[in-house]
């Protein structure tokens, strides 16, 4: 895409940029070269252009534009196809329809905002403007509709291990979907299987994370990356990093299935090995958090000593 290619130019240097040089580099005239300098400045990006001198990239906006996550991505498959919206309902509704269009594996959904952000259960998400990240992405598994759960495990050690790479945070995941910092929610994972037919047959990943939030605007038990670090992050860098780690542990999880992501889920775990209350729908459990199954479901043993496995459901911690 040409605007990438201009961005490209611009980024590498941080002087000015000669629109003759640029032009003549993409085979396009000045003329063409200012109409799209014209429309990056509409999308926020602050160009100086300077007579003799050329163009100079001020600033970047702060949005998670396709452009931007595609650069330097460095994917197989992962995000090579995004969607991008300003505001939208939920990015899990256009994934599935996008899905059921037959859209490819990693085709990712991203917005700004969300005015029907999802939770399971049809809980909420609170998605204020600019500030978190909320991304749906399209897998294609050759696996059984039971062993869904599995991905959820997979896309939150990737979100643990990107969060660690590029913030030097640790961060640890509460069974099934929770993402924590300090015992409050940083993020979750919604994932939601279509499975009408075996063709149509697809999962969406959804996932939310709080990233520039302030605090006094989070919701009672929640945090994000900026109350802990203390300073506003790159929401980018973190969302391009999830995609690799996302990508990476799926192609882990075909080739050597279900046990190195769950040994790594393990490693990042705040359940394992304490007293827990699962609750699921009029049922509960409650007991020592053993361990994870091979298909994701949460071993229980309770005080009787039998042990008893939990496929869906929210933990309370009790001590
Ligand atoms: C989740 O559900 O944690 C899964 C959240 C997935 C959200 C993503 S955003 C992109 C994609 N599009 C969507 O529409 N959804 C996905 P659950 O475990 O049911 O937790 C929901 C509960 O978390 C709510 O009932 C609140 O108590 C709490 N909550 C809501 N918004 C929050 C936020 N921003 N940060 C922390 N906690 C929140």
């Amino acid at each position: 895409m040409i605007q990438e290619k201009i961005l490209d130019f611009l980024k590498r240097k941080p002087d000015y940029v000669s629109g003759d040089q640029i032009s003549h580099r993409l085979g396009i005239t000045r003329q063409a070269l200012w109409k799209h300098i014209q429309i990056l400045k509409d999308s926020g990006y602050d160009i100086v252009a300077v007579p003799h001198l050329g163009y100079r990239l001020i600033s970047s906006p702060d949005r998670l534009m396709p452009l931007e996550v595609t650069r330097e991505l460095n994917t197989k498959f992962m995000g090579k196809k995004i969607y991008y919206f300003d505001t939208v309902s939920s990015t899990m509704d256009i994934a599935l329809q996008l899905g059921i269009k037959g859209s490819p594996e990693g085709t990712v959904v991203l917005a700004e905002t969300q005015t029907k952000g999802r939770g399971r259960l049809g809980r909420n998400w609170f998605s204020p403007k600019y500030k978190g990240i909320y991304l749906s992405l399209i897998l294609r598994p050759k696996i059984l509709p039971n062993q869904t759960p599995l991905l959820t495990l997979m896309s939150a050690v990737s979100i643990c291990e990107a969060v660690k790479e590029k913030m030097g945070l640790t961060t640890q995941i509460k069974w099934p979907n929770d993402i924590l910092i300090h015992h409050k929610k940083l993020g979750g994972i919604l994932t939601e299987l279509n499975a009408e037919t075996d063709l149509s047959r697809f999962v969406v990943i959804g996932i939310g994370l709080n990233v520039n939030n302030d605090k006094k605007t989070l919701p009672a038990g929640a945090t994000s990356l900026k109350e802990q670090r203390k300073e506003k992050m790159s929401r980018l860098d973190l969302l391009q990093e999830i995609l690799r780690k996302i990508e990476a542990n799926y192609l882990i999880f075909q080739k050597k299935g279900t046990k190195p992501i769950i040994d790594k889920w393990r490693d990042w775990s705040v359940s394992l090995g304490r007293r827990v209350r699962v609750i699921c729908q009029k049922e509960h459990i409650e007991g020592e958090a053993l361990d994870i199954d091979i298909d994701g479901g949460l071993l229980i043993r309770n005080d009787a000593g039998l042990t008893q496995k939990m496929m869906a459901g929210d933990v309370v911690h009790c001590r």
